[in-house]
């Protein structure tokens, strides 16, 4: 274990002080200050992306074999390190250490297979309508990439956008989320062992509105990877568009998981709590909205009940924790006061909601579920992001689908069903981006595409072979002898 404490930027190649520096403090234990990590300047950014600009011809012309060996080292050395960096992940973050673990394991497979797309760059080559003339199309890189990742996802998220980035031959500048800055660090630091050409990657830490700003408003950075909030994503959406950058977004969801009468009930209730209450709620794919037919809802509200009634809340790193804290006092508050909003709408707040009060000192909150809500009430139409799920009690499966297509966002939905004639209808008529059959909304592999629909994403699916869409452009050449 090093005992640095202050952590800076990496920029072209090397790691530098950062102008201002913020403490990185543990949910789970106020006491805990993981490290102090860079407040950056839009100054530095400026410096960041100008290494990446300097350094993006020379990897666009890279080899696949180079990028593969880059990516491929990446990989193995997240893997070898899982349990050291899911541990970090957890102290600064708050999910339980097995969610942290799995979140590094995610990580470190992202890049293996980005390696291996590395070696699989593609490309068409067609005869042309005219006598004596080829057609080629190839992708090409789109050059500097800024890339901006949320707290919740402090590895996995850099991963999937930071891994494409490179394999396809872009240079990144990175800003990871100030509330978990670690994981980026450590990511950095990997990356700066792995043989990639110093200013290629550069990582710069601050505030969205300094160094997110200064990426998103800079005419050297061809496009604009974003994952967080919607009233953040309409900003960056609106500066890229404006000076005719890419733009990617991923954004929040107000996931439904509907609950048909011939749902096998324990399977139900399971999936139900794991997309609910799972990594503290705190997931874009989290199901908030518990949609539930007459025939079993009695039956299944009182098994979520149970269930969460026997959730251990507590420290992350405790191995017995199965819900770890809410990630910051702001989010707790707002966690809270949803709470109040949803009881005073007249819903009833069935169980949990509370803050507790553990043997250390965190931001804790026992899960939440309301029922006897209606699907126009805020606590079913705005993302809460915390361990909070609402039941909206329908008549038969057209009103599940119609209360469950009936939200601005589009991420995930779930259906918890035996009826194949169901599954296929809702497989087809959810208006989503990801659809989930007797599995949590939440939880995603990561070899295909993610993303959504309506006001949960913009742009072209990110993970995967389509994450192509969004890493390259385009080129389609005609050749005569
Ligand atoms: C998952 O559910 O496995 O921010 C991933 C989020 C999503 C990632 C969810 N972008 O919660």
């Amino acid at each position: 274990m090093s005992s640095q404490t202050v952590f800076g930027n990496f920029i072209a190649g090397s790691f530098e002080q950062a102008s201002d520096v913020l403490a990185n403090i543990n949910p789970s234990d106020l006491s805990d200050v993981v490290g102090e990590y860079g407040h950056s300047s839009a100054e530095e950014a400026g410096a960041a992306i100008d290494a990446a600009k300097a350094s993006a011809p020379a990897w666009a012309a890279s080899t696949p074999q180079a990028r593969f060996d880059v990516l491929d080292a990446i990989g193995t050395e997240i893997l070898a390190r899982k349990e050291e960096i899911g541990r970090l992940l957890s102290r600064e973050e708050g999910k339980t250490l097995p969610e942290g673990i799995g979140e590094t394991n995610r990580a470190g497979q992202i890049f293996k297979y980005f390696a291996g797309e590395a070696l699989r760059p593609g490309g068409e080559k067609i005869p042309s309508i005219r006598p004596n003339v080829d057609v080629e199309i190839i992708r090409q890189p789109i050059g500097v990439v800024g890339i901006i990742t949320p707290w919740n996802f402090p590895i996995a998220i850099p991963a999937w956008k930071i891994a494409p980035a490179l394999c396809y031959g872009n240079a990144v500048v990175f800003k990871p989320a100030e509330l978990s800055p670690a994981c980026g660090w450590i990511l950095a630091d990997i990356i700066s062992r792995s043989g990639l050409p110093g200013g290629v990657f550069n990582l710069i830490s601050g505030a969205g509105r300094d160094v997110g700003n200064a990426i998103v408003i800079h005419p050297d950075v061809a496009g604009v990877s974003f994952t967080g909030s919607q009233a953040v994503g309409h900003e960056v959406a609106t500066q890229c568009v404006a000076r005719h950058a890419k733009v990617q977004l991923e954004m929040g969801g107000k996931n439904p998981l509907v609950v048909l009468d011939d749902a096998d009930l324990d399977k139900a209730v399971a999936v139900a709590v794991n997309g609910a209450y799972f990594s503290t709620g705190q997931r874009c794919t989290a199901s908030s909205r518990l949609i539930v037919t007459d025939g079993i809802h009695d039956r299944f509200v009182a098994a979520v009940i149970e269930n969460i009634k026997s959730l251990k809340v507590g420290n992350a790193l405790d191995p017995d924790t199965q819900i770890g804290p809410v990630v910051s006092d702001d989010q707790l508050q707002k966690n809270l006061e949803y709470i109040e909003i949803g009881s005073s709408e007249g819903a009833t707040l069935a169980h949990g909601g509370e803050r507790l009060t553990l043997d250390t000192d965190g931001y804790y909150q026992a899960p939440a579920l309301f029922t006897d809500t209606r699907p126009d009430m805020r606590i079913n139409t705005e993302e809460i992001f915390g361990p909070i799920a609402s039941v909206i009690r329908v008549s038969d499966y057209e009103e599940a689908l119609a209360v469950a297509n009936d939200t601005e966002f589009g991420l995930s939905s779930g259906i918890c069903t035996t009826s194949l004639k169901y599954a296929r209808d809702f497989q087809s008529r959810a208006e989503a981006g990801m659809v989930m059959v007797n599995l949590p909304t939440a939880g995603v592999d990561y070899h295909v595409p993610f993303g959504g629909r309506k006001g949960s994403s913009y742009g072209s699916r990110e993970q995967g072979t389509y994450a192509a869409e969004f890493y390259t452009t385009v080129k389609t050449s005609y050749i005569s002898s």
